[in-house]
C-alpha cells in the first residue's frame, strides 16, 4: 500500500469561508432489492439528484486494486506524473481544471473509456506495467458501467417508461462519450488555512456534471458537499463501501427538469488525502439530448430545452467556468 505525502506549502488562492454543515440524510438505495431500488432512485433524482448505492454488485477486489494503482501513480513525483500529457482531452492535470482558470487542492488523472487510449498515455509513466493499470482499471470501469446499466432500468422502470433501456442504451452504446477521473486531493500543508481565518481549501470548486449519471467511490476521507434546493450546503459522510450517484445536466433535460442535475463540490483538509474515483456515463457524441416523449405527458408537455446534440452540450460545457449554469443557454424562455 503506498502512503501518499503531504504536499509541501506554495502560494494558493482556493480558500473560502462557509458555514458549518449539517448532515443530510442520503438516500439509500439497495440493488440487491430492485422493486424497492426503483421507485427509490426516482424520489432521490426528484429531491436531491443524488443518491447513495449498497450492493452494488462491483467487487471490492477491482475497488482495492485499482485505489492501489492510483494511490501508487500519485506517489510519484510530478515529473513523472506529468509524463501522462496534460488532462486536454485526457492525462494527468495540477490544481488547474478545465480550460478557463479554474483551480483546486487537487490532482487528478483524466483518462477515457478506450482503454487503448489510456494504456498509450499510461505506458509513457509507467514503462511496460502500464499494462496492470489498464487491467485493473478495465475490470474496474467494465463493472461500474454495469452498476450503471442496472441503475438507469431501474430509473426508466420507476419512470414507467416503456422501453426501459431507452437511457441505459446511451451509455452502452459502443460509441458512448462515458469517462473516467481519479482525483487526489492531498492534506494541505499546515498554517495553510489558518493564515487564511480557518476558511475551508477547494479542492474541487461547485459545479454539476454535464453528463447522465456520475458514480463516485472514495476512500473514508470526507469533502463532498451537495447544494440542496434552498441552497444550503451539507456534507456527505464518506463511505467506501458505496457508491454516489449523482444526476447530470443531460439526465435533467432527458426528463425535462424532473430530476435535478445536482450542484456539488469538495473540500480538502488538512489531515488525510481523498481518493475518488469517478465514472461518467456520457452518451454517444450524435445523441440527440432531448426530453423523453413518453415523460411529456403523451406531448401535452412542452420541452423546457432547445434541442442540441451531446456533441454541441459538451462543446458549449467545456467553455464555461466550473461554477457557471451550463443548462441556462439551452433553456427556452
Ligand atoms: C465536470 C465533470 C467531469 O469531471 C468533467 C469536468 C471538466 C474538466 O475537468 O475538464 C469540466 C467540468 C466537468 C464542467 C465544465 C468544464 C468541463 C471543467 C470545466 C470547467 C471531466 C466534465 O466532463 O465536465
Amino acid at each position: 500500500m503506498v502512503v501518499l505525502s503531504k504536499p509541501t506549502t506554495e502560494q494558493y488562492s482556493c480558500i473560502r469561508k462557509t458555514a458549518t454543515f449539517p448532515t443530510p440524510i442520503v438516500p439509500v438505495v439497495d440493488l440487491s432489492r430492485p422493486e424497492d431500488a426503483k421507485n427509490l432512485i426516482v424520489k432521490a433524482c426528484e429531491d436531491f439528484g443524488f443518491f447513495k448505492v449498497i450492493n452494488h454488485g462491483v467487487p471490492m477486489e477491482a475497488i482495492s486494486k485499482l485505489e492501489s494503482e492510483a494511490a501508487e501513480f500519485f506517489s510519484l513525483s510530478l515529473n513523472q506524473k506529468e509524463k501522462a500529457g496534460t488532462p486536454n482531452p485526457f492525462g494527468y492535470g495540477n490544481k488547474k481544471i478545465g480550460r478557463n482558470g479554474d483551480v483546486g487542492w487537487v490532482e487528478y488523472l483524466l483518462l477515457t473509456n478506450n482503454h487503448d487510449y489510456n494504456f498509450m498515455r499510461l505506458t509513457s509513466v509507467f514503462g511496460p506495467k502500464a499494462d496492470q493499470f489498464r487491467n485493473v482499471m478495465r475490470d474496474y470501469m467494465g463493472a461500474v458501467r454495469n452498476m450503471a446499466c442496472v441503475i438507469l432500468e431501474l430509473m426508466a422502470e420507476g419512470l414507467k417508461i416503456e422501453q426501459k433501456n431507452v437511457l441505459s442504451n446511451m451509455m452502452m452504446d459502443k460509441e458512448s462519450d462515458s469517462i473516467f477521473r481519479l482525483n487526489h486531493y492531498p492534506p494541505y500543508p499546515e498554517n495553510f488555512s489558518l493564515d487564511n481565518n480557518g476558511e475551508d481549501v477547494i479542492g474541487f470548486g461547485e459545479h454539476t456534471d454535464p453528463q447522465i449519471i456520475s458514480l463516485m467511490r472514495s476512500n473514508n476521507t470526507s469533502g463532498l458537499q451537495i447544494c440542496l434546493r434552498d441552497r444550503s450546503w451539507v456534507s456527505v459522510p464518506p463511505d467506501h463501501n458505496s457508491f454516489f450517484v449523482n444526476v447530470g445536466d443531460s439526465l435533467q433535460v432527458l426528463t425535462n427538469g424532473r430530476f435535478r442535475s445536482v450542484r456539488h463540490r469538495v473540500l480538502a483538509n488538512g489531515f488525510k488525502s481523498r481518493l475518488s474515483m469517478i465514472y461518467f456515463c456520457g452518451p454517444p457524441l450524435t445523441e440527440r439530448i432531448a426530453p423523453l416523449p413518453s415523460l411529456l405527458l403523451n406531448g401535452n408537455e412542452e420541452s423546457l430545452y432547445k434541442e442540441f446534440t451531446w456533441l454541441e452540450y459538451k462543446s458549449s460545457a467545456y467553455n464555461t467556468r466550473l461554477a457557471d449554469n451550463r443548462l441556462r443557454r439551452f433553456e427556452r424562455i
